[in-house]
């Protein structure tokens, strides 16, 4: 039974940008967490209809950092070492930063084919020659792949399973298209990650689950699969790569009981961790709520870094305008010159040679990048801009 821990209220499509012409139709739906002690996952109390979340207009693309470029190639050549598969099949294959790393057909060996709802990127990679189903992922879906290629040697999914509120229906048809010696890896963001660093702006109407490997591990092995390795990767403010078979064949890494006794060491099997949890979040609230006045009433300009899925939720739920953020900067076309979900506030590109010499602070968005974006600001820091983030506590770095 789903008991709710937290309510982040009424939040709009949180990858919705959208022009001013359009706030008469814009979509709020209430967004809030609960905890399933039979089944372990961490779920929306309630799901968004996947075809008002995932269609044509789709803005969030996957390589629009060095970081995640980066990791999925890095990713690409470990599953080439480690399971040399004749075909791969990913789901959820956004603009093929993944897929692009594999062959078109299996005729040059290890090819790759994709699943890929948003239309606007199916064509990507059907462009670039890549067989791309633009449909969801089902057991239809599947049915039809099996049809087309026969069962497939590998199924990856990144950042994608964790979208998907039928999540044993899902389950089931990658068992179903799988070869029998075939190996399912899927990697989403990490709900230890998310309790310990009170990121909390990783819960929004895309992502139906928080994943556990507790809840994924049962479920999976309900679906006939056996999780035999678990990587840990920073990407995304922390995430799990679920390595699972069809069979038997794989030794169960100790990585799997090690991941185990880490979540039951944050007890993520009680209802308690997750009340505390949104204590925490009410705190992270009214410390940057305090923090952007106080920088604000001293008249600093503060503009944000990154307009995320994340920072959507972070500004709805903090109540962040135009009277705080003068803009967002993001390097991702389709979303320059459009307006923030629900807070509205002006998306611009960012400028040539960086942050605005008249900008004293910049929220952090896009935390996950911490790393890159510093590098890339040089400038601003060194003259002494600060960013802003609320990751794990409200705090200038
Ligand atoms: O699960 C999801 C993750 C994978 O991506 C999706 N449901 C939606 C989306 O979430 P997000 O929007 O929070 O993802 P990111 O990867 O944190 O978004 C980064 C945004 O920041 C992009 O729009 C690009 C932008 N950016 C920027 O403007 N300057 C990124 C970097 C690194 C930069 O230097």
């Amino acid at each position: 039974m789903k008991k709710q821990f937290l309510d982040l209220g009424k939040q709009p499509i949180a990858n919705n940008f959208l022009h001013e012409d359009q706030y008469e139709e814009e979509q709020f739906f209430n967004i809030s967490m609960g905890y399933d002690s039979d089944s372990g996952l961490v779920s929306l109390m309630e799901y968004v209809d996947k075809k008002v979340l995932f269609n044509e207009n789709y803005a969030y693309k996957s390589s629009m950092s060095t970081t995640m470029r980066d990791h999925f190639n890095h990713v690409a050549l470990s599953l080439k070492v480690q399971f040399d598969p004749g075909i791969v099949l990913e789901i959820g294959s956004n603009d093929g930063v993944f897929m692009t790393n594999f062959s078109m057909t299996p005729r040059d060996g290890m090819c790759c084919i994709s699943v890929e709802p948003c239309s606007n990127f199916a064509e990507i990679t059907r462009s670039k020659g890549y067989t791309t189903y633009d449909k969801f992922w089902d057991i239809d879906t599947a049915k039809e792949i099996i049809q087309d290629y026969g069962q497939v040697d590998l199924v990856y999914s990144a950042n994608c399973m964790c979208h998907i509120p039928e999540l044993r229906d899902a389950f089931k048809a990658v068992h179903e298209v799988l070869r029998p010696d075939g190996v399912f890896v899927f990697e989403d963001p990490s709900l230890s990650d998310m309790v310990e660093k009170c990121s909390y702006d990783q819960i929004y109407d895309e992502h139906a689950h928080i994943f556990s490997v507790m809840a994924l591990t049962k479920l999976l092995s309900d679906c006939g699969f056996v999780t035999f390795k678990i990587d840990h990767a920073k990407t995304h403010g922390g995430s799990n790569r679920i390595y699972a078979a069809k069979s038997n064949a794989y030794t169960v890494s100790a990585s799997v009981p090690e991941a185990l006794n880490n979540e039951y060491e944050l007890k993520l099997d009680k209802f308690e961790t997750y009340c505390e949890f949104a204590d925490r979040v009410q705190k992270s609230k009214k410390d940057l709520v305090d923090l952007l006045s106080s920088l604000k009433n001293d008249g600093n300009k503060i503009i944000g870094y990154g307009a995320t899925s994340k920072s959507t939720i972070v500004f709805n739920y903090c109540g962040v305008g135009v009277e705080t953020l003068d803009y967002i900067s993001d390097t991702t076309e389709c979303k320059q010159g459009m307006m923030s979900p629900g807070a509205h506030i002006p998306i611009i590109a960012p400028p040539e040679d960086g942050i605005a010499d008249d900008i004293n602070y910049a929220f952090l968005g896009a935390w996950n990048y911490e790393e890159e974006i510093l590098k890339k600001e040089s400038v601003f820091v060194e003259r002494g801009g600060k960013f802003i983030t609320h990751v794990p506590d409200v705090r200038t770095i």
